[in-house]
């Protein structure tokens, strides 16, 4: 009998050491790339032990989803309330990551008070408390944040032009080229970047971005970045992708792939995530990272996923469906997407290209 568990002991001790063995040590995304992997987060999620952990582990950046946006920190005229978004701050310095701030100026999601009193401001009055918000904001993030998304999707969902937006309307062509530079004023170190969807889908739009930045280069007006939001599907074409990127670099801009997740479910047909989509969503991904990781290094801000897993990304509610969008299932298990993104760095299939 003795004999018998002995054997069995030695069994199970074989088991675990060639197990152990059999398992390559685990590379998290942030110690894979030479640019920052960043997550968009809602700070309340991080009580959870294991959602905070991966996103330490995995990420070296980290953008609030919501929570410093105007609706959530501007309280009223000259009021700031800052306590959410300081959260987000105070883990990522605790995890040795970058914050991307997200975003000083939106004409969509204003707080209650500005859309309930906007439209009986006259233009200097807007410009002012716009300003004063500007301002006091990059001020407050000064050194903790390196880089604001200044306005959000100014340009037509057309891409012809300006958005007929309320800010438009009352301030005029230059307002984001004045909120650039109001930005400036308050820290002259935080990276500006201008923040838009559709970036690629549209080349109407491209080019009235790229026409934006010539026109501000040309007058010195401040800009240091382009954040392309990356909500896409399988249908993404990787061909006006690399002319989007070329153009940009061309600029001397940095390129932030800011809200990067991948739609696998357009007509909401699926019930569940099939391994056919999830191959295909992992190759799109591996054909993104690796477009993106041939970029010249000082123009690779940060590649930024707009959720942690799949079902907290905005899109189930968006669509009405739900997409499976992101790196990461609902129990945190990596996705094939995630491999997919590892992929993409592999150097030796760079080469070869
Ligand atoms: O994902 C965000 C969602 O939780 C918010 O309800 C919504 C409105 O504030 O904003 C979503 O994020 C958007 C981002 O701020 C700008 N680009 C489009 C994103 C998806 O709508």
């Amino acid at each position: 009998m003795q004999f018998l568990s002995f054997f069995l002991s030695l069994g199970l001790l074989l088991i675990v050491i060639i197990g152990n063995g059999l398992d390559s040590p685990e590379l998290h995304l942030r110690e894979a790339t030479d640019f920052p992997v960043g997550v968009a987060i809602n700070p309340k999620r991080l009580v959870q032990a294991e959602y905070a952990q991966v996103v330490g582990q995995e990420f070296s950046s980290i953008t609030a989803e919501n929570v410093m946006k105007p609706q959530y920190i501007w309280a009223a005229e000259r009021e700031y309330g800052f306590s959410l978004g300081d959260s987000i701050v105070t883990f990522a310095n605790a995890h040795n990551q970058q914050v991307h701030g997200h975003t000083l100026a939106w004409h969509l999601m204003q707080p209650e008070w500005l859309e309930n009193s906007i439209a009986s401001y006259d233009s200097a009055t807007l410009e002012n408390l716009l300003r004063d918000y500007i301002q006091a904001v990059v001020k407050h993030y000064q050194g903790k944040v390196v880089s604001w998304d200044v306005v959000n999707e100014a340009i037509s969902s057309d891409g012809k032009g300006w958005r007929n937006s309320v800010y438009h309307q009352k301030l005029g062509d230059n307002y984001v080229a004045r909120f650039h530079q109001y930005a400036r004023e308050a820290d002259p170190d935080v990276l500006l970047f201008y923040n838009d969807y559709d970036v690629v889908a549209k080349p109407e739009k491209l080019a009235t971005i790229l026409a934006m930045v010539d026109n501000f280069q040309s007058r010195n007006i401040p800009i240091d970045g382009i954040g392309m939001q990356m909500h896409i599907g399988l249908d993404f074409s990787l061909d006006k992708f690399q002319y989007a990127l070329d153009e940009i670099v061309k600029r001397g801009l940095k390129v932030h792939l800011s809200e990067v997740d991948i739609r696998t479910n357009p007509d909401g047909e699926l019930s569940s995530l099939t391994a056919e989509a999830a191959q295909k969503q992992r190759e799109l991904m591996t054909e993104i990272v690796r477009r993106y990781n041939q970029l010249p290094q000082e123009n690779k801000f940060a590649v930024t996923f707009w959720g942690l897993r799949d079902n907290e990304s905005w899109l189930t509610k968006h669509t009405g469906h739900p997409q499976w969008p992101l790196l990461f299932s609902e129990n945190l298990d990596k996705k094939p997407m995630y491999q997919g993104f590892l992929e993409g760095l592999d150097v030796n299939q760079t080469k070869l290209e």
